[in-house]
């Protein structure tokens, strides 16, 4: 805590862990918050930590650790490590592949709550530009599929009781990727302080009530990002 134009400085630190299958986009989406770069080259992680500053004002500053891990499987075993002290869990998919938001139920979540049973989860649409990419759509069709639509990853992210639902392109909208690490980062330092065996419920609640008291400016800054694609619920 500092002062700057008379008033007080707040710094706060913050773990962000993002999971997701093979190929999804984590990697993508944090080079393009980090550096903003983008490649449509893959390569497989193992496993990385970005750290980063978000002025979130004059006088707020988030310090972010953000932890990218692999989707696969050989990782299975090890991947727990990066869960350690988690804040919040972006649990990435790809719009491109329907198979990989079915493994956020069947794979993803299971791991996150044996590992961190009370960090928020935001679950994240990465690729929203191959939502209408006929190339990506005529691939789909062919396995009588078709890209993930907005209301099946909005369904989703309720159905595991995640905080928040996001949609992005790293390839397309820089600030589509800002957005959901800012509330994503804003989310984490909201729910930092609530008591541990809360429920889910209780925990929604405790969030919406320090959204609209304690959070100072970063509630404003949250309710502004809200409006900008993200359903927070
Ligand atoms: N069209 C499109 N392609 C994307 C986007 N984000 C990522 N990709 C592509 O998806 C591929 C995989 O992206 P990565 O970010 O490396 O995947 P990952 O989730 O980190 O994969 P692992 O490290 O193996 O777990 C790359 O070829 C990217 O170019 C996007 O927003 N739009
Ligand atoms: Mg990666």
């Amino acid at each position: 805590m500092g002062q700057k134009d008379g008033g007080p400085e707040t710094e706060v630190k913050t773990k962000l862990v993002v999971v997701g299958d093979c190929g999804c986009g984590k990697t993508t989406l944090i080079e393009r918050y980090i550096n903003s770069s983008y490649t449509d080259t893959y390569t497989a992680t193992g496993f990385d930590t970005y750290n980063t500053t978000y002025q979130v004002s004059a006088t707020y500053r988030i310090h972010l650790s953000i932890w990218d891990t692999s989707g696969d499987s050989g990782y299975d075993r090890v991947r727990p490590v990066s869960y350690t002290g988690a804040d919040l869990v972006l649990a990435c998919f790809s719009i491109g592949n329907p198979d990989s938001l079915h493994n956020i139920v069947t794979k993803w979540l299971p791991e996150i709550r044996e590992h961190c049973p009370n960090a928020p989860i935001i679950v994240v649409g990465c690729g929203n530009d191959m939502r209408t990419n006929d190339d990506v759509i005529a691939k789909l069709t062919r396995s009588n599929l078709a890209p993930v639509t907005y209301e099946q990853g909005l369904k989703t992210a309720k159905d595991i009781d995640a905080l928040v639902y996001s949609e992005t392109s790293a390839k397309t909208s820089e600030s589509s990727v800002r957005d959901v690490l800012e509330v994503a980062a804003l989310s984490s330092v909201g729910t930092k302080q609530m008591h541990a065996g809360e429920s889910d419920g209780q925990r929604r609640k405790s969030f919406r009530k320090k959204n609209t008291s304690s959070m100072g400016e970063a509630k404003s800054a949250i309710k502004k990002e809200s409006k900008k694609g993200c359903a927070i619920m």
